[in-house]
């Protein structure tokens, strides 16, 4: 059984977090997710989430390439959790390249290429100066 994990906010949901989660799953057997808290991403990420933990949790739940979610409560858990869980890779987008070498040691680490103009951030941004036009992902 390969397990593969990843950690994220995954906030207003959209095609750069799927294409993610999907290629991550193509790695191994199964997913685990480590889903930042509210509090978390308010403290320590220094970012306000617009859909509650909760929901965030139920829409990934409702993914068939996720198949467990935990919590991300801190920035230190990583190798703990690569550790108990018998985590064979450890995936995140490339925007976090070289931030996470250290688990090279307990699992192999693979940074994948970010889906283009699509994000959060882009999201609220189109949302409040009017919705001209559509946010497109590069296919
Ligand atoms: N992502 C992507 N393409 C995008 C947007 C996001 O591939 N257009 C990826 C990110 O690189 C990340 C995952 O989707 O691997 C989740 O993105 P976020 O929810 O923005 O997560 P982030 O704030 O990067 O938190 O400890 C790690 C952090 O929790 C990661």
């Amino acid at each position: 059984m390969r397990t593969i994990i990843t950690y994220g906010t995954f906030d207003l949901f959209h095609i750069g977090h799927l294409n993610l989660l999907k290629r991550a799953r193509s790695y191994g057997d199964r997913l685990i997710v480590g889903l930042s808290t509210d509090e978390f991403n308010l403290t320590m990420k220094n970012k306000v989430t617009a859909i509650p933990y909760p929901d965030r949790k139920e829409i990934l739940e409702g993914l068939r390439c996720v198949d467990l979610i935990i919590p991300e409560s801190s920035w230190e858990q990583k190798k703990d959790d690569v550790q108990h869980l018998q985590v064979s890779t450890f995936v995140m987008g490339d925007d976090w390249v070289g931030k996470f070498d250290f688990l090279k040691e307990h699992c192999e680490v693979v940074y994948l290429p970010r889906t283009q103009d699509i994000s959060t951030t882009e999201i609220k941004r189109h949302i409040e100066k009017g919705n001209q036009g559509q946010l497109r992902a590069v296919a």
